[in-house]
């Protein structure tokens, strides 16, 4: 287990979770004088208002400041009342976009590497009650071949810094999810866990909780109507729920799971979650969900929106849902970094099926790799010298994504990387390790995998035995032989399939993503590359071929709507291989695909 508490904050009679959103103040640092005058300890020199959560990147005017790269800080003050004197006091960050130095009342309360994953500090001993305290957060969005996700920076001649990133999202940077004051007895859970086993009507919840203190743990599961379905006894124990509800596919069921901690009788912590009695596994070709086959239809995805950047909100995700629904979609991939944890508590509400993603992303060596990766071109990465911290920094990620994810329902894979190079001696050693390290942490082994672009081929890829379904990246009709090619493209895309056929596997095949650049103004009969008439052509020839091959289980189109990047030649303000708008309205695509996904057979 980790040295803190990854449990999702909330209020009850024993805990307290104040929000410390609203607007801070900010200063870029582009000297990195900051540490040297030590803010953290003194406050910022200079600010402007900043809002939290935000990305900072388009709420400014000026090219400079979009685009900063470098450290940041922003500083706050908050209110912690004396009324829980008792309690043991921490900041919670949903993340901080890359690395993070929490300061609370001048004093370094706690650091973090990685920009997609909860910051938590303990200030018990710093925190003043009753009084203001000065909260001041150091950060920086620089890339670089030894973090997650990968990239690098350059120094133009004025001396500026530009991020340069392996990956096609913009670099959204910043205090992005939400910040909360938290307060919990000094004595409580830190963690559970929970597997289950179903047998004809039948479902045991085997739990496991870890707490600090002596006491003892009591457990109560209750059904959606509140009533008790099971209880027990101890840290670790079996719940045996007669007549189980069934978390399924688009149609969720929620129990609630409520732990006591208890000293000497007397309840000194409660922590309640909703979880969804469910199985995954993969058996052969198929990937079972309650031991049914699902076929997974939908979505990758970004955590991305005009102004706000990748700040998580509300109203945007709850759109997405019923897009998503509305064309008949049950899954969407989290890439490429693990989402705001509300994303998760709505897919586990909605029944939506997440293969969750680390931020292994740009691990190949080129500027615009999403073009070399579409042709198939060599690139090299894992042979450098950074590798051992960069893996480090992976495993260490991996962990804190399973931590925090391990108990939704909705999460029915791992996915370890995305588009690495995985040809080499360097990444079958460096992904053999980690797929080992992800194994040990997951309570509930669920299948992982990894979504792998044109390069890994049948006949080059060393990491593919690794995975438990293999995931494709697969651009033919786009960046292979598009427009007046594509009937040349689909045949190579069916020449890759049967190779892959002829390896007889025996394993589940997703696509994760297959897409083409449109613009929502372009229309053109017959269609040519970039207007809607194309993109409904390249999904309709994609799923011919797609259907020709049993094996495979499922199509996430990339993306479900128009996102973000770096700009650049092959991108128009973004990249346009949204089925939905970036305020997300249809293109026609999302209709061929309502047609699609709504008639399946295998439609669940
Ligand atoms: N895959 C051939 C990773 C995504 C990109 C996508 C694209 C690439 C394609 C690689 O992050 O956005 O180029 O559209």
């Amino acid at each position: 287990m980790l040295g803190y508490s990854e449990l999702y904050p909330c209020s009850n009679a024993y805990r307290s979770k104040v929000s410390l959103d609203g607007l801070w103040r900010f200063s870029f640092d582009a000297d990195g004088v900051g540490k040297e005058k030590e803010w953290g300890r003194n406050g910022l020199a200079s600010s402007c208002s900043m809002p939290v959560p935000s990305a900072f990147a388009d709420l400014f005017t000026k090219e400079e400041e979009r685009d900063y790269t470098g450290d940041f800080w922003y500083e706050t003050e908050f209110y912690c009342p004396d009324d829980l004197q008792d309690r043991a006091c921490f900041l919670r960050f949903g993340s901080i976009t890359h690395r993070a130095a929490v300061y609370c009342n001048g004093q370094l309360v706690g650091e973090h590497e990685g920009g997609f994953l909860p910051v938590v500090c303990d200030i018990t001993d710093v925190v003043k009650r009753g009084e203001a305290n000065r909260l001041v957060v150091w950060a920086n969005n620089e890339l670089s071949e030894a973090a997650l996700p990968c990239g690098s920076v350059k120094i133009l001649a004025s001396g500026r810094k530009l991020v340069k990133p392996y990956f096609d999202f913009f670099n959204y940077a910043g205090i992005q999810r939400s910040v909360y004051l938290l307060q919990i007895p000094k004595h409580a859970i830190v963690d559970y866990s929970v597997t289950y086993e179903i047998e004809e009507g039948r479902a045991k919840v085997n739990y496991e909780a870890a707490h600090t203190g002596d006491g003892d743990i009591w457990v109560s599961l209750y059904d959606q109507d509140g009533n008790l379905a099971a209880s027990g006894e101890g840290a670790k124990g079996t719940l045996c729920v007669e007549g189980a509800h069934l978390w399924n596919v688009r149609n969720a069921y929620l129990y609630t799971i409520k732990l006591e901690l208890k000293e000497n009788g007397r309840v000194v912590d409660e922590y309640k979650d909703r979880i969804g009695i469910r199985t995954v596994k993969v058996e052969g070709e198929k990937i079972l969900v309650n031991g049914k086959p699902v076929y997974l239809k939908g979505y990758g995805k970004h955590e991305d929106f005009e102004i706000m950047g990748r700040a998580f909100q509300w109203a945007v995700a709850k759109r997405d849902f019923e897009c998503m629904k509305w064309n008949g979609a049950n899954c969407f991939r989290t890439s490429h970094y693990p989402y705001a944890e509300e994303w998760y508590r709505m897919a586990d509400e909605e029944g939506f099926l997440v293969i969750d993603e680390v931020a292994a992303v740009g691990m190949m060596r080129s500027f615009a790799n999403f073009a070399d990766a579409g042709k198939g071109k060599h690139t090299y990465f894992f042979e450098t010298p950074t590798v051992p911290e960069l893996k480090k920094n992976h495993m260490r990620q991996v962990e804190e994504m399973i931590q925090r994810d391990k108990n939704h329902p909705s999460v029915i894979a791992f996915s370890l990387f995305n588009e690495p190079e995985t040809t080499s001696d360097g990444a079958a050693a460096y992904f053999k390790d980690i797929f080992a390290w992800a194994r040990e942490l997951d309570p509930q082994r669920r299948p992982l995998t990894g979504a792998m672009e044109k390069n890994s081929a049948p006949d080059k890829c060393r990491c593919y035995p690794l995975l438990d379904f293999i995931c494709l990246n697969r651009y033919y009709g786009w960046y292979i032989a598009g427009g007046p090619e594509i009937e040349e493209a689909m045949e190579l895309f069916a020449q890759e399939m049967k190779a892959w056929e002829e390896k007889k596997l025996h394993v589940p095949f997703v696509f994760t993503e297959f897409g083409a650049d449109t613009l929502a103004s372009e229309h053109k009969l017959p269609g040519v590359m970039w207007t809607q008439e194309y993109q409904d052509k390249y999904m309709e020839k994609t799923f011919e071929i797609m259907d020709r091959f049993p094996f495979v289980q499922g199509e996430l189109a990339w993306n479900f709507a128009d996102f973000q990047a770096q700009e650049g030649i092959m991108r128009v303000n973004g990249n346009k291989k949204g089925i939905f708008t970036r305020n997300r309205q249809p293109k026609n695509a999302a209709y061929v695909l309502k047609n699609r996904w709504e008639k399946m057979e295998r439609n669940q």
